[in-house]
């Protein structure tokens, strides 16, 4: 009997079930359990349209004219075969084989990753990537890959948009399941901002393989190899791609920059290369790589290191088209490019343009550009939705090159000066960045270097602190806690370490330690985590998806999962409904398990009580159902 099952199970009886729950338990699959989702889903909607969301609360809002997104049709039922199937068939090697022996340049659609990452504050939801997954894989064959998981979106998932990033990877690989899905590790800090414990970062690599992740770009935020060997090691013994990352910065041809020259960049490619690396990931994160430095950087490290390059950039500058030309000259194999829509400004080059402007070249691309357009006339609609969240670059900026702030970051320090009231002081901010950059010995600034360098800037500007001011030993300086673990050598070193002065300053004469941090942090036990946590939870079974979120992130995963508990499945609400709730008259519906539409329709918003309560009136397919939120306004 259903019911008394459901009633005795300790999931559910601890009220505390995943959105993973009902799949994994369909003997418990019934009526009883939906109905209580639903429930909470309509307290949600109600919460939102009495209350706003705080996220978007003061923000910009759509346009009342703005479309909805429409998924282009499918123009075949059954998607052609791609990379994942000749990664499944023949494994990693052969596609680094296959891509090596190919003329035409293979893109990356970045789109669901750094795209939104980088234009929307990552605050894309998972239904708008998964209703066109269906339509990359049908239309759009010829990528090498897509990039939708892994830098920023995993803890923004969590943390901003209730949502299970693993359940969103597991989603679009299912939907998309003849390109390669690809994400963004950051080595042995994970998708975090800090150092984890090998064995961490170890089984977090496994999960995400398992999950759907086929090729893994590896990077370290000081470019040291040493602290990526255990995430490249793992990312080989998965089987998936493995593509050893070094990370651009600097300018190639200046003799002021000379610690990142051709030299240093071959070097470190051999390292990969003998490190196992499938592939070389050139990561120009600030889209600081200029097109006649890129033709020799390619050049060189194609007949150096020997491997297929792949090659990331960001268009801050408005110049990251003619690099990626330039590139594509030099014989570079693969280009992250964003859909058009999504593209520009401190996101990736165009997707279609670059199509375009390869064609009749002997690199064109082998991509329907009438299918890009039709996904990118998606996108748009989407992006309209996310108003709220565009912080952006209004026009391109030759300042890119002072400051050298990575793409991700540059809207979320500007978001964070404009809340400190330094936002008219915004062009300092990028002085002073620049100005750390070389205190700090010139360093790369990548996730999480480049977050250190932003408090470190940040907090002189609020402070009104030279740099000189910094060094002089004569003045007491209180650094961010950011700044003082990475001097302690908590983030690795960079190419010759950190300089003495500054180690001594911010130390206060401690000894910084430069051995690698993973080798002196202690394993976790993954079993007594997993216990640990399950108390937590009033003694919900947790699974390793669950558990690697965790290890990654505790308080953000426990947050997601205490929202989890009072809102149900909010990831299957339409996002203007879940941004901003509903209007007396609007219907929608809402998938909350496969195949089971919910029909949703609020009727009216009551008066607010006494008790300073709102009654949402609503019908649930078809029948009434009263909803009581707070009034918090
Ligand atoms: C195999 O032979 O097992 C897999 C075939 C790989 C096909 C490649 S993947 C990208 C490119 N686009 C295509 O449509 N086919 C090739
Ligand atoms: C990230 O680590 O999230 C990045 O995008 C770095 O460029
Ligand atoms: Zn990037």
């Amino acid at each position: 009997d259903f019911v008394i099952n459901l009633l005795k199970h300790p999931t559910f009886l601890s009220n505390a079930y995943t959105t993973k729950f009902i799949d994994t338990t369909p003997e418990l699959f019934n009526f009883k359990a939906r109905r209580d989702r639903a429930t909470k889903l309509l307290t949600y909607i109600a919460d939102i349209t009495v209350n706003g969301h705080p996220e978007t609360t003061g923000c910009p809002k759509p346009a009342a004219e703005a479309r909805l997104p429409r998924v282009p049709a499918l123009r075949t039922d059954m998607p052609p075969p791609g990379t994942r199937q000749l990664l499944d068939a023949k494994g990693p090697q052969a596609v680094a084989d296959w891509l090596a022996n190919q003329t035409q340049l293979m893109l990356t659609d970045t789109t669901m990753r750094d795209g939104h990452q980088s234009l929307l504050a990552t605050r894309m939801r998972s239904i708008d990537m998964i209703k066109v997954a269906p339509a990359y894989a049908a239309n759009l064959p010829h990528l090498f890959s897509v990039e939708c998981w892994g830098g920023a979106t995993f803890d923004v998932a969590y943390r901003f948009l209730q949502e299970c990033p693993w359940q969103r990877l597991r989603d679009i690989r299912e939907k998309m399941p003849n390109l390669m899905t690809q994400m963004l590790l950051r080595a042995s800090n994970g998708v975090g901002y800090t150092n984890y414990p090998d064995n961490v970062v170890q089984a977090f690599v496994k999960q995400a393989a398992t999950s759907g992740v086929d090729v893994f770009r590896v990077f370290d935020s000081l470019n040291w190899v040493e602290n990526m060997r255990v995430a490249m090691d793992a990312v080989m013994d998965a089987n998936k791609v493995c593509e050893g990352t070094i990370c651009y910065t600097g300018d190639l041809f200046d003799p002021e920059r000379s610690k990142y020259d051709l030299k240093y960049y071959v070097a470190m490619g051999r390292d990969l290369r003998a490190a196992g690396a499938h592939i070389l990931g050139l990561k120009d994160m600030a889209g600081l790589l200029k097109p006649a430095q890129a033709r020799v950087l390619i050049e060189t490290l194609k007949n150096e290191v020997g491997l297929p390059i792949h090659f990331h950039t960001h268009d801050t500058s408005g110049v990251s088209a003619a690099t990626v030309l330039a590139a594509a000259d030099a014989g570079v194999d693969v280009v992250d490019v964003a859909m058009d829509a999504f593209s520009g400004g401190t996101s990736q080059p165009c997707l279609g343009s670059i199509v375009e402007a390869t064609r009749h070249t002997g690199r064109e691309t082998g991509v329907d550009v009438s299918a890009v357009r039709e996904i990118s006339n998606y996108w748009e609609a989407v992006r309209q939705q996310y108003t709220a969240f565009e912080a952006g670059l209004e026009a391109p900026a030759s300042e890119v090159y002072l400051h050298e702030m990575p793409g991700g970051q540059f809207t979320n320090l500007k978001a964070q000066a404009r809340s400190m009231g330094l936002e008219e002081r915004w062009h300092e901010v990028a002085q002073v960045y620049a100005d750390v950059n070389m205190m700090f010995g010139d360093i790369v600034k990548v996730t999480p270097s480049s977050k250190v360098v932003g408090d470190m800037a940040l907090m002189m500007v609020s402070q009104n602190l030279t740099r000189s001011e910094v060094e002089d030993p004569q003045r007491d300086v209180s650094f961010p806690d950011s700044v003082i673990d990475m001097m302690k050598g908590n983030l690795g070193q960079p190419p010759g370490g950190f300089p003495d002065g500054i180690v001594a300053k911010v130390l206060k004469g401690q000894a910084p330690d430069t051995s690698r941090p993973g080798a002196r942090l202690a394993p976790v036990d993954m079993e007594a985590t997993r216990a640990e946590l399950s108390q937590k939870l009033d003694g919900l079974e947790i699974d390793d998806e669950d558990l690697n979120g965790y290890l990654m992130y505790p308080k953000v995963f426990l947050d997601y999962m205490g929202r989890h508990r009072d809102y149900g499945p909010v990831r299957s609400l339409p996002t203007p409904v879940f941004f901003y709730g509903m209007e007396p008259g609007d219907e929608i519906s809402a998938e909350i398990d496969p195949g089971k539409e919910l029909e949703i329709r609020l009727q009216a918003v009551g008066e607010t009580d006494e008790a300073g309560d709102v009654k949402v009136f609503f019908e649930l397919n078809g029948q009434p159902r009263t909803v009581r939120v707070p009034n918090r306004m």
